[in-house]
């Protein structure tokens, strides 16, 4: 059995698309460290989390990436979803020129063993494109693998839209204003925003992972 540690129901069921180990939610409120990178909050979290329950546990940890304030909120999209509120944000960007936007999501896996050759801990689709995140993901988990700390496999996932007035019923969090490929994310099925999204990116490698490598 796998631990999901998370709130975010919505989180749960788009990893049940991907695993086919069974998935529960463990619901462990642990502090969050302070970083302005995605990859070094859910390492930190997973590792925590492992220390609590003592079996298999991951994390995810995602944000939304708003190119007119140079990446804000980012890391602290949960905090401005709840102060500002997705609608207000939206608002705020409509008088910008640029609309681009993206969702970044990590993934972070530990069950306090070190981990046999496995698949870079990175998006093969961003590769090249995002030498610091790429750079950053693989450090965070070599420095807490030499510190002696219990390994964190870290998988990335990305996806790149636009932010629109707030459209559709499904999803969570900043779904109905990030559209990509004409329809938001609330307008699409889970499975259809699973194809597509940062996190089922991210879920896709870390199942192929999972499912294969010799742990
Ligand atoms: P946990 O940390 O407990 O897993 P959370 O909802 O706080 O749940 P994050 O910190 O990863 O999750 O999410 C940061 C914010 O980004 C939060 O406001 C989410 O609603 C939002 N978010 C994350 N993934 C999203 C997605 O796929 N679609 C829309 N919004 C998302």
């Amino acid at each position: 059995m796998l631990r999901f540690v998370t709130t975010n129901a919505g989180k749960v069921r788009e990893a049940r698309e991907y695993l086919d180990e069974e998935v529960t939610r463990l619901d462990f409120d642990y502090r969050e460290v302070q970083a302005d990178d995605l990859a070094t909050v859910a390492a930190d979290g997973a590792r925590k989390a492992y220390e609590h329950a003592g079996e298999p546990v991951f994390v995810d940890d995602a944000g939304l990436f708003v190119d007119a304030f140079d990446g804000f909120p980012g890391p602290y999209s949960s905090y401005v979803e709840d102060t500002v509120g997705v609608e207000r944000l939206w608002r705020l960007t409509e008088p910008e020129d640029d609309h681009g936007a993206a969702f970044r999501g990590v993934v972070a896996y530990c069950d306090g063993e070190e981990f046999a050759a496995s698949p870079e801990p990175v998006d093969r689709d961003r590769r090249g494109q995002d030498q610091d995140a790429d750079t950053r993901a693989t450090a965070t988990t070599d420095d807490q693998v030499a510190d002696g700390d219990h390994p964190v496999k870290i998988f990335e996932g990305y996806v790149p839209g636009t932010i629109v007035p707030p459209r559709g019923e499904g999803g969570f969090g900043y779904d109905p204003i990030f559209e990509y490929d004409g329809r938001t994310f609330a307008e699409m099925s889970p499975e259809e925003k699973n194809a597509v999204s940062h996190r089922g990116k991210a879920l896709a490698e870390f199942a192929e992972w999972y499912e294969n490598a010799d742990r």
